[in-house]
């Protein structure tokens, strides 16, 4: 086979092979092989000098044709290749921009009402009570009759509560499961009941329609108004600081006899006047804050649960009822109420 022969039998093979390579890996293996340092066509180009020189010229001028054509060949099947590769990418790794991102996740905190829920049932839970709950939606006699609540107290009109039917409410206060936990328990007993209560009031920054309670129940044998101070007292240093006093003024509640008003020595002045001589913000000047209310169990709330083992003449206990958002509202100087519903962000993520 003649020279010429030879670069034209190559160029044929290499424009065949090129033109049908499948990648882009490939197309360069090719170009390894028919361009390459060890390859023959370029090795040809290589040893034209040594031909005679009549064959130089056409020699020459062929393979160099052939090895610019097959550059260019090469060149355009590699962009061909790339554009098919780039576009199976793209439909590979497709992604819908339109669907929503990852929402950034906010931290959450636990609600400031929450928070002194908690907070509560602890000191009780370490002083030995037990914490339960109950309905929401009770009897009109676990949440009047049984807690020695008159027919006529004003409590009971359907302005001050509300029906859900005739003998049926939204509770007042947490008190009836106080009454439910005696008739399925017997004394000794130590509980407290932390919940939700309604009373139709107008909202304003120290009153809701909803709000929270907690209260406490004590029925032993030997239980005394000396239990009820010391307990609340516990209960006073635990919350607001390990200085605080308490002190009992009488009071009036239909389910206890005595009653008292509790209040808890002020945390911010000590006796109602600031260092340079301005009153106090908290407790106005009184050097006492009014914290909850309590008493000694009357005898007559016993005689509703006589049969479950409380006969009035063994037993005797004491029982107190807090608002937990007046407590929060005390310990984090809150001032209106109403923030603790509003849900707005910048209110509550200060607690917590
Ligand atoms: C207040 C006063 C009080 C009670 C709640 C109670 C419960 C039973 C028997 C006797 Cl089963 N008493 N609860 C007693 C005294 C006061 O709450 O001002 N709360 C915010």
């Amino acid at each position: 086979m003649s020279v010429l022969d030879r670069i034209g039998s190559i160029r044929a093979e290499a424009e065949a092979a090129v033109a049908g390579a499948p990648s882009s890996a490939a197309l360069e293996e090719l170009r390894v092989r028919y361009l390459g340092r060890k390859a023959e066509l370029p090795n040809l180009l290589r040893g034209v000098a040594q031909l005679p020189p009549e064959e130089r010229g056409t020699v020459g001028r062929a393979a160099n044709q052939a090895r610019q054509a097959l550059e260019a060949l090469i060149e355009t099947r590699g962009r061909e290749l790339e554009a098919e590769e780039l576009d199976a990418r793209l439909a590979q790794d497709r992604i819908d921009i339109t669907l929503p991102g990852e929402p950034p996740q906010p931290v959450g905190r636990i609600h400031l009402v929450t928070q002194t829920w908690r907070e509560i049932e602890d000191v009780f839970l370490g002083l030995g009570f037990t914490s339960v709950e109950g309905p929401e939606i009770d009897l009109v006699h676990y949440n009047f009759d049984a807690l020695n609540h008159n027919p006529q107290h004003p409590a009971r009109q359907p302005s001050d509560t509300f029906y859900v039917a005739d003998d049926v409410v939204l509770r007042t206060h947490t008190s009836p499961m106080q009454s439910r936990a005696m008739e399925i328990e017997p004394p000794p007993l130590y509980i407290v009941v932390p919940g939700r209560c309604y009373r139709r009031d107008q909202i304003d920054p120290t009153h809701s329609p909803m709000f929270h309670q907690v209260e406490g129940l004590a029925v032993d044998e030997d239980v005394t108004l000396a239990d009820l101070k010391g307990t609340l007292l516990a209960f006073a240093r635990a919350i607001f600081g390990p200085d605080r006093d308490v002190r009992l003024r009488p009071h009036f509640f239909p389910f206890t006899e005595p009653s008292v008003e509790v209040d808890v020595s002020c945390f911010k002045c000590n006796g109602g006047f600031m260092r340079d001589g301005s009153r106090c913000t908290i407790c106005r000047g009184e050097a006492w804050i009014e914290i909850l209310g309590a008493g000694e169990v009357d005898p007559n709330v016993f005689e509703y649960v006589r049969e479950h083992g409380y006969d009035p003449e063994r037993v005797q206990g004491f029982a107190f009822g807090m608002g937990i958002e007046r407590v929060a509202m005390l310990k984090h100087g809150v001032t209106d109420l109403r923030l603790f519903y509003d849900n707005d962000l910048r209110f509550l993520e200060q607690f917590g």
